[in-house]
């Protein structure tokens, strides 16, 4: 008897426990990147940051308006492809998400930004850097890192006054951000005296350059910048090997400082020959980094790349304007976006009014024996 009102009285507490679990106000976070193609490696890191931001979050418990939440992650792929990152935003404002992490690749982001604007959600891109994303001034875009402007002007500064290189050809994917990052690069080199030897053109579906980087030998530079992304970038280090060309310094925004670089440029010289630049501090310099890093090794082990803290931190970001706001929905929380004020894993997140981070830290890179290593 007294063991039957036992198993009674402990099935009372589970169903009260379901019944206040079943009242847990769900809340959903888009999540955007390329998970196919050639720049699936990139998108799953960004994935796995918004992953572990959601599993932490979910762990330490939220509460919004006085309500419990349940953060759930919508991943979605756009293959980097401007019209599906166009669909994918579409099917996310659909979905009734309460924000996005997203999109990877600025050729996505910037379509996407005006859907997201149309729908009234606001999304946080952890990696795009073309700065003609703000520039329309939707107060539902917001970037956590440095754009373009600075990594393709850090970039040339360091190539004129720190290496002092006269003669430079550009090559670009012909993307937002390849050609984006290429044209501010291009602007300050030859500010800086810097003579732009060759311009050459090709695609982010590309492996073959022998053609062009002939043609850029022929001009004998003492630089190349590439405008695009590793997938290209390994190929080219590697040709450009082949062809002798093994003094030649190679620049590039971060797009191509990644660890997948090391891979793809399966063991060329050349790879020691790279100058990178990424628009926040290095992991060892941003506030936990390094604890945050061996977590995400231990959850994702050999998937880190490059953005994975900055996905991480743009769904803290949007989490914590709800918390203030009260609310997880869009058209309430969206006005306090502004006023974050968040301690996050990459820097202490601040806004400017366009949207973009204030005060953002660039840093540049290089390879050394198969490891990438800050320059600064
Ligand atoms: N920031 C480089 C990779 C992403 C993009 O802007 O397209």
């Amino acid at each position: 008897m007294q063991m039957k009102l036992k198993v009674t009285v402990a099935a009372a507490i589970a169903a009260a426990a379901g019944v206040a679990m079943a009242q847990d106000m769900v809340v959903k976070i888009g999540h955007v990147a390329p998970i196919s193609g050639a720049q699936a490696a990139y998108g799953k890191d960004n994935e796995n940051g918004a992953r572990m931001a959601i599993e932490d979050l979910n762990a330490a418990g939220v509460m919004i308006g006085g309500k419990k939440v349940k953060l759930e992650l919508v991943a979605e792929d756009d293959a980097a492809d401007p019209k599906q990152g166009a669909a994918v935003a579409q099917k996310l404002c659909d979905a009734k998400v309460a924000g996005v992490a997203g999109h990877l690749n600025s050729g996505t982001t910037i379509p996407a930004s005006k859907i997201y604007n149309d729908c009234g959600i606001p999304h946080v891109t952890p990696s795009a850097t073309n700065p003609n994303l703000t520039k329309p001034g939707y107060k539902t875009t917001w970037r956590l890192l440095a754009n373009d402007n600075a990594l393709g002007a850090g970039l040339a500064a360091h190539a004129a006054d720190k290496l002092k290189l006269k003669r430079i050809a550009i090559i670009d994917d012909r993307t937002a951000y390849g050609q984006g990052v290429a044209t501010v690069f291009k602007t300050v080199a030859k500010s800086k005296g810097i003579e732009i030897v060759d311009e050459q053109f090709t695609t982010d579906k590309s492996v073959d350059f022998m053609s062009i980087l002939t043609a850029i030998k022929s001009k004998n530079p003492d630089g190349v910048f590439f405008g695009g992304m590793d997938p290209q970038a390994g190929p080219m280090l590697r040709q450009m090997e082949q062809l002798g060309m093994t003094n030649v310094k190679y620049f590039g925004g971060d797009g191509i400082c990644t660890m997948d670089l090391i891979k793809q440029s399966a063991g060329a010289k050349t790879l020691e020959n790279v100058v990178c630049a990424e628009g926040g501090a290095s992991l060892d310099k941003m506030p936990g980094g390094a604890a945050w890093k061996k977590r995400y090794d231990t959850k994702y082990p050999g998937q880190f790349q490059v953005y994975s803290p900055y996905t991480y931190d743009a769904v803290h970001v949007l989490v914590d304007a709800m918390k203030r706001a009260g609310s997880a929905d869009p058209k309430v929380y969206v006005s306090k976006l502004g006023e974050t004020n968040y301690q996050g894993i990459t820097t202490k997140v601040q806004f400017e009014s366009n949207g973009e981070l204030k005060n953002p830290a660039m840093t540049l890179y290089t390879y050394k024996d198969s490891k990438k290593i800050a320059l600064n």
